[in-house]
């Protein structure tokens, strides 16, 4: 036998009109006695409506916005004889007026994280203090999620409902923001209006995803930057004598194309600066090709195509697929395939200046090579003083896969092919 049921608005305490912010249930579905089958609110209260009876949901006579009172017919259900009786010893629903006031719900016990969503529990302190319901609350307890890294949501006054903790979820994952950060503190947002006037500019994609980057590798990758200079007063006479033999509107050939060679050279003599740890950390994956990634500066923000075989490559050639590139990069026209692959990254700042600086490793690279500006120096021979147009060079390298010595013999194989880049035929 079977009876219908109606789940009425209880004891509300005097509370004339109550919002319905959410309904859990439509008709048909199957609800347990204490289910939630709906959210309220009012001006001070927030309260997850539960079943007063299990069955299944009949008819449902509220949607959310509408306004309800005492008595306000919610939902029927239909229900055994056995499950009715059973509802009528249940001890009465808790009222409104008793439900704890959302915005001062004491910070609730933190389920245990589940590994793949660790980057959703807040690294920042957390107040506590999200506009969420009971179920909601419970809902991103049961996936992980600090509802107070939601800050506002979509329902009514900003309320975080159900589909925003989806939503943030959809999003942390799309964004790939690893956990390796869970913990730190986050920076305070700071109010800069008494200091003065400011502009807010949005940030451009380029920036963001770089700035999630290197983020992302500066928490995960121990890094070690390595200085040293190369004399490059020969090699600069040679590329001055080739340009000069360039016709005027043929492309001219920067140093750059040399380091990229150079590097190459000691790549293959230190098989490790061409390799990624492999995910698990146990192993070293070795590459065979050597694909070079130049950093370009686009208004745009930082952007790193990829030179494929580049030891292939004369320097010519290197030179116009660069121009391209670059070209292209400054333009926005450049296709993820464009940005694949490489093996080990140079960031020139030499046509800006600079004498040092600590690039990032492009990971899962295991190093990058950063230049500054080439400056004449007084160099001891072994008897005098002489002038020597010096090359500062600063290596960057993950230590887990790099140590220093071997950083330091790879920066001086580098120095060696460019104080004399006839050493690159041999
Ligand atoms: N010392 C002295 N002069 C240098 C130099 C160096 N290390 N490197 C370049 N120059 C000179 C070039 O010879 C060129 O001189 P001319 O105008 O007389 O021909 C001038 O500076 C401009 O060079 P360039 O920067 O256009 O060319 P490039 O091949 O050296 O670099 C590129 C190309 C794409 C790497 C560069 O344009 C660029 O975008 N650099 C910025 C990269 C960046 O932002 N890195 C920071 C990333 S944070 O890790």
């Amino acid at each position: 036998m079977t009876v219908l049921i109606e789940i009425k608005v209880p004891d509300v305490g005097n509370v004339a009109e109550i919002d319905v912010v959410e309904v859990l249930i439509q008709p048909g579905d199957v609800v347990a006695l204490e289910q939630t089958v709906a959210t309220l609110e009012t001006d001070k209260a927030s309260m997850d409506l539960p079943s007063s009876v299990a069955g299944t949901i009949q008819q449902v006579y509220i949607k959310p916005g509408d306004k309800v009172s005492e008595g306000s017919l919610i939902a029927t259900v239909l229900a055994s004889t056995e499950q009715a009786v059973v509802a009528e010893q249940a001890p009465a629903a808790a009222t409104i007026a008793d439900a704890p006031i959302a915005v001062s719900l004491p910070a609730m016990p933190v389920a245990p994280e589940p590994k793949a969503v660790e980057s959703l529990q807040a690294p920042e302190v957390t107040t506590g203090k999200a506009h969420a319901s009971p179920s909601v609350r419970l809902f991103a307890r049961e996936l992980g999620v600090d509802v107070a890294k939601i800050k506002t949501g979509s329902g009514r006054k900003g309320r975080i409902l159900k589909d925003d903790v989806k939503n943030f979820v959809k999003k942390v994952l799309t964004d790939g923001v690893v956990a390796a950060g869970a913990g730190i503190p986050s920076i305070p947002a700071v109010d800069f209006t008494p200091f003065g006037e400011t502009e807010t500019l949005k940030l451009s994609k380029i920036k963001r995803l770089t700035g999630q980057n290197l983020t992302r590798v500066w928490l995960n990758l121990p890094m070690v930057t390595y200085h040293d200079e190369a004399d490059i007063t020969d090699l600069e006479a040679f590329r001055n004598a080739l340009n000069g033999e360039k016709a005027k509107d043929e492309l001219k050939i920067t140093g750059l194309m040399f380091v990229i060679k150079a590097l190459i050279a000691a790549m293959q003599q230190f098989p490790n600066f061409n390799a990624s740890l492999s995910a698990d950390g146990e192993s070293l994956i070795l590459k065979k090709y050597f694909n070079i990634g130049i950093a370009v500066d686009t208004p745009n923000g930082l952007v790193v195509p990829v030179l494929r075989n580049a030891n292939s490559k004369s320097i010519n050639e290197l030179a116009v697929e660069l121009a391209e590139k670059s070209e292209k990069a400054r333009l926005g026209k450049l296709l993820p395939s464009d940005m694949q692959g490489g093996c080990l990254t140079v960031s020139s700042l030499g046509g800006i200046g600079g004498t040092a600086f600590t690039p990032i490793i492009n990971a899962p690279e295991v190093a990058i090579l950063g230049v500054t500006r080439a400056k004449m120096q007084p160099v001891w021979n072994g008897k005098e003083f002489v002038p020597r147009l010096m090359l500062p060079l600063d290596l960057t390298y993950d230590h887990r896969v790099i140590d220093g010595a071997e950083g330091a013999r790879f920066m001086a194989a580098v120095k060696h092919y460019l104080a004399d880049i006839r050493r690159l035929l041999l």
